[in-house]
């Protein structure tokens, strides 16, 4: 790359702060969720020593207080394929994807991610994207106003459209330009209290969905909420309603473990916020809210249909009361079936792990990826965890649905369509799982090349 040019890491580095400052000001709230995992995570760094230095050793203190995820939703096939182009300025693809209709909200989704373990490091911010599944509006006279309303607006500003061209042409931004792109890129997620309909028109496409006003009616998609990393989401919940925030009842996720898995979620509700309509009408929306998230081991595919098969379960004979505590309390009587050591973990294939040479060890002749079992049992190969960097569908619905205020619509028949989602993409997402092996693989290859060299 051009020396002249910014790297996409750092302009990541630099929109993913700017998101967090426009956030902060714009929703005071979750201003304090920062501050108070912050504060939490502190006090955890400092009673747990052992933690400190693993997460250190890891590299991964370091972005423990950059990290975050967002989310937005679009509403056309063009906005998505922009958002794809704009994202990867930022060295940000799309990885997974995610059915939500059949949870009955009427979109689909994929997380753009940074992908390499050094862009993973340096800041690991995501956001969650979700285009709107028109056709699963029943009425046809209402699906076509809701299309045209779509295609009548333009969600970016003419100069970020530039400067992803400049950066598609040249192979990189100059430092005066990534400045500007992200500046632009910003008014993009920024919010509106001015809707681009009349009330009635809203109110309509409301009773059909809230999500579809939701992403209709205003010029863009605003930011709907920010996600820091928390290293202790239970106390966090704990916590939030002492320092005036509103949590939803239950944590999603898998229980709280030794060695964490996959990613646990909460939120606090959505906050009601006064809009001015088209016809000079003033009403209430709500859409913004605040996420904290903790992050534990990624799976693989035999992980992650233990998991998926023990959290149906559980969901099956769930207790009635929607209570955090019993709630966990059952998940952690049902994930008993999970080994819950590394050693365990690893020798099942059940997760994903990075590899490294003991420094100054050693062995003689040729090491193969048979003997990886027992160099780890002698301590010349160490392993880590992997993070998990993706999303969870049953989590996301549920973080979907506490923010749609109860009257929660059926679920839609139609069937999950991610040749559809990536039509509209304009290319195929990532497989998530492929690419946690092929980091390990990578890993592993080095460490043992290290061993035998
Ligand atoms: C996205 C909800 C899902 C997550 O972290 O799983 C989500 C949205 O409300 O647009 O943020
Ligand atoms: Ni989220």
């Amino acid at each position: 790359m051009n020396a002249a040019f910014v790297s996409s890491d750092k302009i990541r580095d630099q929109f993913s702060s700017a998101m967090s400052a426009m956030y902060q000001q714009e929703v005071p709230q979750y201003g304090t969720l920062l501050s108070l995992v912050e504060a939490v995570n502190q006090e955890v760094l400092t009673a747990n020593p052992a933690l400190n230095s693993a997460l250190q050793g890891s590299d991964e203190l370091a972005r423990i207080n950059v990290e975050r995820h967002g989310a937005i939703r679009v509403g056309s096939a063009d906005e998505l394929a922009m958002l794809r182009r704009m994202f990867a300025v930022m060295g940000m693809q799309p990885v997974g994807y995610y059915d939500l209709a059949a949870a009955g909200v009427p979109v689909h989704s994929t997380a753009f991610r940074p992908v390499s373990d050094s862009s993973l490091k340096r800041n690991p911010f995501r956001v969650f994207t979700s285009l709107l599944r028109l056709e699963l509006i029943e009425k046809t006279e209402l699906r076509e106003q809701a299309s045209d309303v779509l295609r009548n607006r333009d969600i970016f500003t003419a100069e970020v459209k530039t400067l992803i061209e400049r950066f598609e042409q040249q192979g990189g931004l100059n430092t005066t330009d990534a400045e500007q792109f992200v500046q632009e890129a910003l008014e993009t997620f920024r919010w509106h209290d001015e809707a681009t309909v009349d009330l009635a028109t809203y109110e309509r496409l409301h009773n059909e969905h809230r999500l579809i006003a939701d992403v209709v009616c205003f010029r863009g998609p605003h930011i709907n909420h920010l996600t820091p990393r928390t290293l202790d989401i239970d106390e966090v919940q704990r916590r939030m309603s002492g320092v005036g925030i509103d949590p939803k009842a239950t944590i999603e996720g898998p229980p709280r473990r030794d060695c964490p898995i996959l990613l646990r979620q909460t939120s606090f509700k959505a906050l009601e916020e006064t809009i001015a309509f088209a016809d000079a009408a003033e009403g209430k929306h709500t859409a913004r809210f605040g996420e904290i998230e903790q992050r534990g081991i990624a799976l693989t595919h035999k992980g992650r249909a233990l998991y998926d098969r023990l959290l149906a379960a559980a969901r099956e004979n769930a207790p009635a009361a929607a209570n955090n505590d019993a709630h966990q309390a059952h998940l952690s009587e049902v994930f008993k079936d999970f080994p819950d050591d590394d050693t365990t973990l690893r020798r099942e294939g059940l997760a994903f792990f990075h590899y490294q040479a003991v420094q100054g060890a050693s062995v003689q002749g040729s090491v193969s990826i048979e003997q990886v079992d027992s160099l780890v049992e002698q301590g010349v190969l160490m392993i880590t965890p992997m993070i998990y960097e993706d999303f969870l569908p049953v989590s996301a619905a549920g973080i979907f649905q506490s923010n749609l205020g109860g009257n929660s619509h059926e679920n839609y028949t139609s069937s999950a369509s991610q040749q559809q989602f990536e039509q509209a993409l304009g290319v195929e997402v990532i497989n998530e799982i492929e690419l946690y092996a092929q980091r390990q693989q990578a890993s592993l290859e080095q460490a043992l090349a290290q061993l035998a060299g």
